[in-house]
Formats: structure tokens, C-alpha cells, sequence
């Protein structure tokens, strides 16, 4: 008691009565200090990289101030947390976003051309932090910049690997993995915590003991592996706030094993010791694959052990009763991926907590919601009992009794019906006996989110169908959304100046709806005028690019026509491909008077394929083998070029999808949950190229199916499709096409052999054949719309105009409102 303020604390309130500054000289000084003392090198000599480097120290020490603001003032508050558990974060690049968010994008331009840099060429320097595969991951990272933007009281935790996803290398058409050791040069966006850590346990057996009385299960683990926080402040745009992005990296405990030491083996019991680090070390590069890998469900129990002991720390510091949890924390499931979060924290209540499982039940039920993020079967987690058993004893059993209790409500509601109650237990049985994670964190969780009103539909009628009869209340939708932040101010500076200008303000950067204003002008010829010129300035951007990766020269007349994305067979790549190839053969058998008519195109394809997707690969392949043929071929010249642009990333796509004209979203009918490239190609006035699925039939609804080019069976149809013999399905142009491959007119005729045999006849599970004849309709369609520019600008204005309902600042909303319940918390200023 009578404990005030240390009397130093005013010497140093008196010596931080200032912010940082952000006009030039400041920012000039920062990072001529930073040159000196954090990067240590001469202020009279330092190279780009290292002027990034001292810009970027300087940026987050600004980052810095506000993180904590904003962390005092949310513990100040105490309102209702949401915690995000994703295990990937697709973040990028972070400069040029953080400079955005925080309003001194200029300043920093001044500040360095002064010193004789340049803002651009710095901001280039650095690396993508790719802690994730794709959509998913990047979705999580537009998520997460909204969550700021809109002042929400939300942290996001992930896992910090070593080792982002790998780097595609071509070497003869092929693709070859690398490894992405993002780290080697410093990370200065993370913040090293390292008194923020947890020990987290596997392995070992549970017993029973009695403990007042009652009886109790002790887990006793036999592997302690530490879990440090590194923290990653996220900044939000015209605001305070900046939230927490926690990343787990694994360390070895701090307890030493004497007895391996005394046998005098002390190297090795080192060297055994640092082995703890592998849990972190790797990101998975199959997304949507799940071969029961040991290491992977260690990542997983790890990422959710050490999040929670942290959530749980943080509650227990202002809280007593954990009755209370419910009204202060809302935790949020990224896909199942995070689902072993539920039966631990049922094993802490119980456990630990000494909660009975009846109260701990009522607590779990109240805090967890569930986004997933498929419909693929092959996509949705299964871990084997054996795996589950041996590395957390403790919470196969906890998975049980839920298994069992789950079991008897359903027995009274539903009856004996054994077909129905085996399909909707969590315990699969079979002959690898398994646990289906999506089964457990349905029961579990609040609500089931899908990612597009289709995605949901899906869900409802087909995927989890008995589980929607069960409890038709859980189930919801929140079609997906991207940042306009990044995806149009930090990647279109030009086309967001005009906005604005047309506009007339720039609140749209955070009220989107404002962008159905530039509807009124979709005729106006200045508009046209201006609006050309900005796209035309991003082509030829784009197109220097290509010239120094692949040295071809593209034509800046030509539609540019791009796919970039996962390379999956339902993504229909080889769809794309194949009618390339009609293309070319079209312009081979023209007359020379006829190729003038031709519409000019230059077609874009990027994508990684999972190092263990051999049929993936072989599309790769395919595209180069393809690109060969037709970059070289005189007759062709301008009228067709086929890029591969290799390692496709996020700041790849910064650069390419201000560039496109059209861009291609061509799955199969009910098998793209959502995608979220579609809508970053919207906002920027790129054309459409698509199938009605996922979130295009909202995008369709949004700007009309007039203002883009639709193609292919429905969702409905393609059952019916399926069955149907394979001789009523391709067109001749089909079969020809795949001829072509089949005879070897690109090479590499039995490598190409078994993805010819995958669409034709009965194989063709993806509906190539049959939706191809639409396809090239819409392509055709494509290109009339071309020829005529002053058509073809209007329809680009009305996608931009349109593209409001899919920021994610919408979806973030609806989150906050319907499933979270959380509100803002506006850090003052
Ligand atoms: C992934 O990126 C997606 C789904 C998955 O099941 C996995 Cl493992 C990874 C994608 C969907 O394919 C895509 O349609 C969706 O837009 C995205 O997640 C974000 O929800």
C-alpha cells in the first residue's frame, strides 16, 4: 500500500512528454540515427538495402508508440477481446502498408529523395513474410488489417516459422522448390518477447488421482518444449489503433536433463535439446492435404497451448471467475486447423481449473466460433486416434467424452439411426481410426461460418447437412473481402489518386460504400481519358517486368489476360491452357489477311503447385512447354504471348493485378468456396473472366452479369454432368486440342500422357470437356468487347464502382456484430 509512482517515473514522464515526429527533418534524422547505431554503418555510406533498413527501424519505432497506446488503453477498458487463431498469415511486404496506414507515405518520399534515395526502389528491398500458403492465409492478413482500421479490441495469433513457403525456381519448364529462410536479414516489423513464454507439453500418460475427495485426471507429460512470443504491431488506417499480431516460436525448455549430462554425453543432450526448435521451423505447402504427420499436429497443439496459456494469463489479470470468460473473450477458429483449441481449453477448465465438465462445457459452448473454408473432402482434417493418443493422451480422452455426451443428445433427438449418428460422430471408425476435426469443432462452436452465401449453401445441403438439420441456428455466412488498403492504395498509388480526385475526398480508403460514387461517371469522357492513361501506365509496368524476367517483349495494345492463383486441378489451369492452345492453332490456320482481325493477347499465368502435386507439376510444366511454342513462332508475333511469371507471391500480385485487362476465376461450378483474387482484380477495373461460383454469383449481383463474361455449367447441373456419358460432353475443338498434346506437338508426349487421359472420357471429374465450348464463347466475347475501348473502360469503372460490398471491412463488420460481439475500442489520439 502508499506504493505511488517510482520517483524516477517522473524524470522519464518529463523526457517522453513527445511523440515522434513525422515531418521530413525528423524522419531524416531517425534514419541517419538508425544508420548509425541499429544497422552500423557510416552515415556517408550505406547501400539501398540498408537505407531500407534504417527507414523501416524508423517506422516501427512510430508502430511502436502506438501498439503500446493502444495495448494501455484496451487493458484500461477491459472490453471484450476477439482472438484470432489462424496457423498462417500471408502478410507481405510491410513497409509500404505500414507507411500507408500510418499517414506518412510523403514524408518518407521527402525525407529520402533529400538524402538522395528513392522511396519505390527502397520500399523493393524487402522480402515477402509468406507464413502461409494462400487464400486462407492471405485472407487472415486483410483480416487482421480491418481488425485495426475499425478499432476493434482483437489480437491475432499465429506461428512465427523459420521457413516460409518455398520459393518457386523454373528450370526447364519444372518446378523446384527452395527453401525461404525470410529471417536471414533481420526482421524489423516483429518485436522478440522473450520474457512472454510457455512451456508446452506431448507425449507421456494421464493418471487417475484423488484430489479432495473427488477423483482426477493428472496428465504427466514427458517432452516440455518453450513457446516465445514475437510480436508484430498491425497498424490501422486513420487511427491510433495498432493491434498485436503474436507469433510462437519454438525454444528449448529451460530445465536440464542431469541425468543425460552426468552420463557424459553432454554434446548430444545439447544437440537433442535444440531439436525442440523443429516444431516451428517449417510451414506446410500443401493447403488442403492431410497425410497425419506428427509434426504438423505438434505445430498445431503447440500454436493453440502456448495462445491460450497466453488468453488465459491475460483474463486471470483483472478476473476472477471464469464464469466471466464468455463475456471477455470471443476465440475465433481460421479453418480446423486451430481446432485442438477447444478440448484444451476444456482440459484447463477441468484439469487445472478444477471447473466440473458441466460448467466448463457452458463456457467452451459460449466462446468458440468456426470459419471453414472448403468443400472438398480430401481438404477436411482427420488426425488418426494412435497419433492423437500417443503425442496428447490427455485430450483423446477429453475428445471422447464430448464424442460420448455429443452421442446421447443426439441418440434422444434423433433416435437410433446408426447410417446418420456414425457419420456425424467426431471418432471416425475405419480402418485408420480418426478423429474429424471439422465434426469436433461444429459441435464445439457458437457458429459455422462459410465464406460466401454458396460456400454456405453447400454446407447446409451437402457437406455438414445433418449437422445444419441438427442446429440450422449455428449456421452463417460471411462472404469474404480484401483490404482496399493494400490491395488499392499500397498497389495502385495512381488509380487511387483518381479515385479520390473523382471522388472528390478520400474517405472511401475507409468507407468503401463511398466507390459506388464513381458510377455517376462511368460515361464521362475525361474519366475515360484519365482512366486509360492510369491502366496503361500499370501495363507498362507490368510489362517491363516480364521483359526482365522471361525476355519477351509484350505489346502494351494487347489484352492482358491473367490466372494467378494456387495451381489445383479445380482451379481448371489446364482449361485456361487448353484453349490457349485453340487460340494458337486458330491463328496457325488463318489466312494472313484474317490475322489482322485477331485481337491481340497476352496471357499470364502464375501459380505454385504443392511439392507433392504431381499433376499440378505437370500443368506447370504444360504452360512452359506451351509458352515455348508459341513465343517462337513468326506467324504468331504479337497477336498471342503465354507467360509463366515464376514464384508467384504477394508482391507479385501487387504488381500484376493493376496491370491486368481480364483475369480468369474459372473453377468448377461448387468447388471454389469463396476466392478472394477475383475481388482485388474487381477493385482495381480489371474485367472478369468467370464461373458462377464461390463469391462471383455475389459479384455478379453487385455489378451485373453484363459487366462481366460468365461461362460454364451451374452448380446444379454439374451432378447430372458427372453422370452423363463422355461422348455428349467435349466439343471437337476439345478433343483436338488435347490431340495436340497427346501427339507430342509441345514435347514431352508421355509426361503430358496422364494429364490428357485426366479429361477425357469418364476421368474428366472437373468438367473440361464439357464446359469448354461456353468457355470459348465467353473468350470470344472477350474480345469483342476489347476492340471497342470506350466500352470497354465503362464496364471497368462499373467493376471498381461495384467492388464495395468486398472489402474486407465489411466482412470484418458483420464478424464483429452477428458472431463475435465484440465493439470498438478507439484508442484517442
Ligand atoms: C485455402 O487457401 C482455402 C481453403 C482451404 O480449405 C485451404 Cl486448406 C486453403 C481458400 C479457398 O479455397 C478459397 O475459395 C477462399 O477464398 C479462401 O480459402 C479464403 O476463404
Amino acid at each position: 500500500a502508499g506504493l505511488g509512482p517510482k520517483p524516477q517515473a517522473e524524470r522519464m514522464f518529463a523526457l517522453m512528454d513527445r511523440f515522434l515526429s513525422n515531418d521530413p527533418v525528423s524522419l531524416q534524422k531517425d534514419i541517419l540515427d538508425h544508420v548509425e547505431y541499429t544497422v552500423a554503418r557510416s552515415r556517408f555510406s550505406f547501400d539501398d538495402f540498408e537505407a531500407y533498413q534504417a527507414l523501416a527501424h524508423s517506422v516501427r519505432d512510430r508502430l511502436i508508440e502506438r501498439w503500446h497506446d493502444t495495448q494501455q488503453y484496451f487493458k484500461r477498458k477491459d472490453p471484450k477481446r476477439l482472438y484470432f487463431l489462424s496457423l498462417e498469415f500471408l502478410m507481405g511486404r510491410s513497409l509500404s502498408n505500414s507507411v500507408i496506414n500510418l499517414g506518412i507515405r510523403d514524408q518518407c518520399a521527402d525525407a529520402l529523395s533529400q538524402l538522395g534515395f528513392e522511396y519505390e526502389v527502397l520500399a523493393e528491398q524487402e522480402g515477402d513474410a509468406a507464413l502461409g500458403n494462400g487464400g486462407l492465409a492471405r485472407l487472415s492478413a486483410c483480416q487482421m488489417d480491418s481488425l485495426a482500421t475499425l478499432d476493434y479490441p482483437a489480437w491475432g495469433y499465429g506461428l512465427r516459422y523459420q521457413y516460409g513457403l518455398f520459393r518457386q525456381v523454373i528450370l526447364d519448364g519444372f518446378q523446384h522448390e527452395q527453401p525461404d529462410y525470410w529471417l536471414n536479414f533481420g526482421n524489423p516489423w516483429e518485436i522478440e518477447r522473450v520474457h512472454v513464454s510457455y512451456p508446452v507439453k506431448f507425449y507421456g500418460t494421464v493418471e487417475e488421482e484423488t484430489l479432495n475427495g473427488k477423483s482426477c485426471k493428472v496428465w504427466l507429460p514427458g517432452e516440455t518444449v518453450e513457446a516465445v512470443a514475437y510480436d508484430n504491431p498491425i497498424p490501422g488506417y486513420g487511427t491510433r489503433n495498432t493491434i498485436n499480431l503474436r507469433l510462437w516460436a519454438a525454444k528449448p525448455d529451460g530445465q536440464y536433463d542431469m541425468e543425460s549430462y552426468n552420463t557424459g554425453d553432454y554434446i548430444n543432450a545439447v544437440v537433442n535439446r535444440q531439436r525442440a526448435e523443429t516444431i516451428s521451423c517449417v510451414l506446410y505447402p500443401d493447403d488442403r492435404s492431410y497425410q497425419g504427420k506428427e509434426l504438423r499436429l505438434k505445430q498445431h497443439y503447440f500454436f493453440v497451448s502456448a495462445s491460450l496459456q497466453d488468453i488465459i494469463r491475460r483474463f486471470k489479470d483483472g478476473h476472477n471467475n471464469f464464469d466471466d470468460f464468455p463475456e471477455k473473450v470471443a476465440l475465433q477458429l481460421n479453418d480446423t486447423h486451430p481446432s485442438l483449441a477447444v478440448v484444451e481449453v476444456m482440459r484447463v477448465l477441468v484439469d487445472e481449473e478444477h471447473l466440473g465438465w458441466d460448467q466448463a462445457w457452458n463456457i467452451v459452448c459460449r466462446i468458440f466460433s468456426f470459419t471453414t473454408h472448403t468443400v472438398l473432402p480430401e481438404a477436411l482434417e482427420k488426425i488418426p486416434v494412435d497419433l492423437l493418443g500417443s503425442l496428447l493422451p490427455r485430450h483423446l480422452q477429453i475428445i471422447y467424452d464430448i464424442n460420448f455426451n455429443f452421442m446421447e443428445e443426439l441418440k434422444k433427438r434423433i433416435g437410433l439411426d446408426f447410417n446418420r449418428l456414425s457419420q456425424m460422430s467426431i471418432v471416425e471408425e475405419g480402418a485408420v481410426k480418426s478423429i474429424r476435426m471439422a465434426n469436433l469443432s461444429i459441435v464445439c462452436s457458437h457458429t459455422v461460418n462459410g465464406v460466401s452465401r454458396m460456400h454456405s449453401e453447400l454446407l447446409k445441403t451437402r457437406v455438414f447437412k445433418d449437422f445444419y438439420e441438427l442446429w440450422p441456428h449455428k449456421f452463417q455466412y460471411k462472404t469474404n473481402g480484401v483490404t482496399q488498403r493494400r490491395w488499392i492504395v499500397v498497389s495502385n498509388p495512381s488509380l487511387c489518386a483518381l479515385i479520390s480526385k473523382w471522388l472528390g475526398t478520400e474517405a472511401w480508403i475507409r468507407d468503401i460504400d463511398l466507390l459506388i460514387g464513381l458510377q455517376e461517371f462511368a460515361a464521362d469522357a475525361d474519366l475515360h481519358q484519365e482512366w486509360k492513361m492510369v491502366r496503361k501506365v500499370n501495363k507498362m509496368r507490368l510489362a517491363e517486368y516480364i521483359e526482365a524476367m522471361s525476355g519477351v517483349k509484350v505489346s502494351l495494345d494487347a489484352m492482358f489476360d491473367v490466372q494467378i492463383k494456387r495451381i489445383h486441378e479445380y482451379k481448371r489451369q489446364l482449361l485456361n491452357i487448353l484453349s490457349i492452345i485453340h487460340r494458337y492453332d486458330c491463328i496457325k490456320n488463318m489466312e494472313k489477311t484474317q490475322r489482322r482481325k485477331v485481337v491481340p493477347r497476352v496471357c499470364i499465368v502464375g501459380g505454385k503447385a504443392a511439392p507433392g502435386y504431381e499433376v499440378a507439376k505437370k500443368i506447370i510444366k504444360l504452360c512452359h512447354a506451351v509458352a515455348e511454342k508459341i513465343n517462337n513462332d513468326a506467324d504468331v508475333g504479337d497477336l498471342l504471348k503465354l507467360i509463366f511469371v515464376p514464384d508467384y507471391n504477394v508482391s507479385v500480385a501487387e504488381l500484376v493485378i493493376p496491370g491486368a485487362d481480364l483475369s480468369q476465376h474459372i473453377s468448377t461450378a461448387g468447388h471454389e468456396a469463396s476466392g478472394t483474387g477475383c475481388m482485388k482484380f474487381l477493385m482495381n477495373g480489371c474485367l472478369l473472366l468467370a464461373t458462377a461460383d464461390g463469391s462471383t454469383v455475389e459479384i455478379i449481383e453487385e455489378i451485373g452479369e453484363e459487366n462481366m463474361f460468365l461461362f460454364g455449367a451451374k452448380v446444379h447441373e454439374v451432378p447430372a454432368l458427372r453422370e452423363k456419358s463422355s461422348d455428349h460432353k467435349a466439343p471437337l475443338q476439345f478433343s483436338h486440342v488435347v490431340r495436340m498434346v497427346r501427339d507430342g506437338h509441345f514435347g514431352f508426349k508421355d509426361y503430358f500422357k496422364s494429364l490428357c487421359d485426366g479429361v477425357e472420357g469418364d476421368s474428366d471429374f472437373y468438367l473440361l470437356g464439357s464446359d469448354f465450348a461456353s468457355y470459348l464463347e465467353a473468350q470470344a466475347a472477350a474480345d469483342k468487347a476489347f476492340v471497342d475501348q470506350e466500352k470497354w473502360t465503362q464496364m471497368s469503372i462499373l467493376s471498381t464502382a461495384g467492388s464495395g460490398r468486398f472489402s474486407s471491412d465489411r466482412t470484418i463488420e458483420d464478424y464483429a456484430e452477428t458472431t463475435w460481439g465484440i465493439e470498438p475500442c478507439k484508442c484517442p489520439s
